[in-house]
């Protein structure tokens, strides 16, 4: 292994043990991935790096059981966290949200809130998605210029 490799390894676990520290927790593990959700808050698109920067994704929810997986989870930490980024964005500014990994294909699962604010609700000007404690972690559109905390994914090798 090369020195340059060793050292970003080594980048790549203290910052993975940075965010362990900062969420409290920990990290989630499923049958496939491994999640990590990290407390500090920053804009969608700072949040998009920091995942990759660790060797992962923002979190994309593409079944029914990872959303309920990750939902169980973000409801067991007591951190106050109002909304995590999730890896939704509304790409060729139309009337629908794509994971960023499949920019060109529907979503084959989704969680709107369609309580008393129904979501999404402004996608030309809210093309990121989060999920939000006031709609019990369902999923929203939202500014991405706005500071939410994030969860990343990593699949299992
Ligand atoms: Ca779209
Ligand atoms: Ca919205």
């Amino acid at each position: 292994m090369t020195r340059k490799r060793n050292e970003r390894n080594t980048q790549t676990e203290r910052m993975k043990n940075e965010a362990k520290t900062k969420t409290g927790k920990l990290e989630w593990f499923s049958s496939c991935c491994t999640y990590i959700p990290v407390l500090r808050k920053n804009l969608y698109a700072m949040q998009v790096e920091s995942c990759k920067c660790l060797g992962g994704k923002l979190v994309e929810l593409e079944t029914e059981e990872e959303n309920e997986f990750i939902k169980n989870d973000v409801m067991t930490i007591s951190s106050g966290v109002a909304g995590y980024w999730i890896g939704g964005y509304n790409f060729n500014n139309d009337d629908d949200l794509e994971w960023l990994s499949q920019p060109n294909q529907a979503m084959p699962f989704s969680d709107w809130n369609m309580e008393i604010y129904p979501q999404p609700d402004g996608l030309l000007t809210q093309p990121c998605v989060m999920i939000w404690r006031g709609f019990d972690f369902r999923w929203g559109d939202h500014w991405c210029d706005r500071l939410l905390s994030y969860i990343c994914e990593f699949q299992h090798q």
